[in-house]
């Protein structure tokens, strides 16, 4: 073997955070996005309440392992008539990017017409400010990195993967963060371990070898979806080139809680940090039912990508 093909280690304690962590009633905790803020590590955490409609709450660690939860949620689905009607059915699946000395945010903004892209900003995690929605339905997993590249805020977004159809990871710039363009299809599912649909995962983070990305990969199955993850490089100056991905999954569900929940079988990390010794700390959903994290050395993940190149 070239290199490890599953270099994530999951954490003994895992899950680290359930419904029972939440202060208040809810019906699950999953899919959260992570940053660190000067030395304090933060999850944005989706939770779903009992009418299944999901809002943003707060946790902070001094350690990246024991959080501590807000005792209120932070963010709920907005009454502005400008957002409202697309996020009636909630708030989801939110990823943070430090980006120009602020933290921005995207979510899926969900309502009656379908999942979008919002985007929002906050420099202190008491504000929230709306900046966007940044897409049309349906559309959603959007990350945005962390740096204008060629006077253009970048985003990878996922549109068109709903029903039956098939979802590709695109590739969209922004002049303001509110009118994209110039938008390219960088992956497509292949048949395989992700024959049916693609989202980008977690924020690109910048290395000397590229832009590296977490994305799940769907394959349908006899007993439904199983959710998995692959590694992902873009080229530097232009992220619509891929350099490498892995052509197998990474990581994928095996454990208990990442198999039974209220979607069995699904991996789906919001949040990734990578630390100044060059580990990397993956804070997933497992089964849309709790969080949970697993860690590897970035270098593994861009040996992969890098032992795989595209072209
Ligand atoms: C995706 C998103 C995620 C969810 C996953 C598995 O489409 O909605 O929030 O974790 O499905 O149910």
């Amino acid at each position: 073997m070239r290199y490890n093909f599953f270099p994530f280690k999951r954490r003994d304690d895992n899950p680290i955070l359930t419904k029972d962590d939440i202060p208040y009633s809810c019906n699950t905790v999953f899919n959260a996005a992570a940053c660190k803020v000067q030395g304090q590590y933060i999850l944005v955490l989706r939770i779903e309440n009992q009418t299944g409609i999901s809002h943003l709450t707060l946790a902070r660690s001094e350690d990246g392992y024991n959080f501590a939860i807000d005792q209120h949620p932070w963010v709920t689905p907005s009454a502005d008539p400008q957002f409202e009607p697309y996020e009636r059915y909630g708030i989801e699946d939110p990823r943070v990017t430090f980006l120009e000395g602020e933290y921005y945010i995207t979510y899926t903004a969900f309502g009656p017409f379908g999942p979008r892209v919002g985007i929002a900003k906050t420099s202190d995690f008491i504000s929230f400010e709306r900046i966007s929605l940044a897409t049309e339905v349906d559309n959603k997993d959007a990350v945005l990195f962390p740096e204008k590249i060629g006077n253009s805020y970048v985003m990878l977004d996922r549109p068109a993967g709903l029903g039956k159809r098939q979802g590709s990871i695109w590739i969209t710039y922004s002049p303001d963060l509110i009118h994209w363009g110039k938008a390219r299809a960088i992956l497509a599912p292949e048949p395989g371990w992700a024959n049916s649909r693609l989202g980008a995962c977690t924020p690109p983070i910048k290395t000397d070898k590229g832009w590296l990305t977490l994305y799940h990969g769907v394959r349908e199955t006899a007993g439904g979806k199983l959710y998995r993850i692959g590694a992902l490089l873009l080229d530097l100056e232009q992220p619509e080139i891929v350099i490498g991905y892995s052509p197998h999954f990474i990581f994928g569900p095996e454990e208990m809680y990442e198999r039974i929940g209220d979607v069995p079988n699904v991996i789906f990390p919001c949040g990734l940090i990578c630390e100044n010794d060059g580990t990397i700390k993956m804070y997933y959903g497992a089964a849309d039912t709790c969080i949970a994290l697993a860690e590897a050395k970035l270098e593994d993940l861009l040996k992969i990508c890098l032992e795989n190149r595209r072209g």
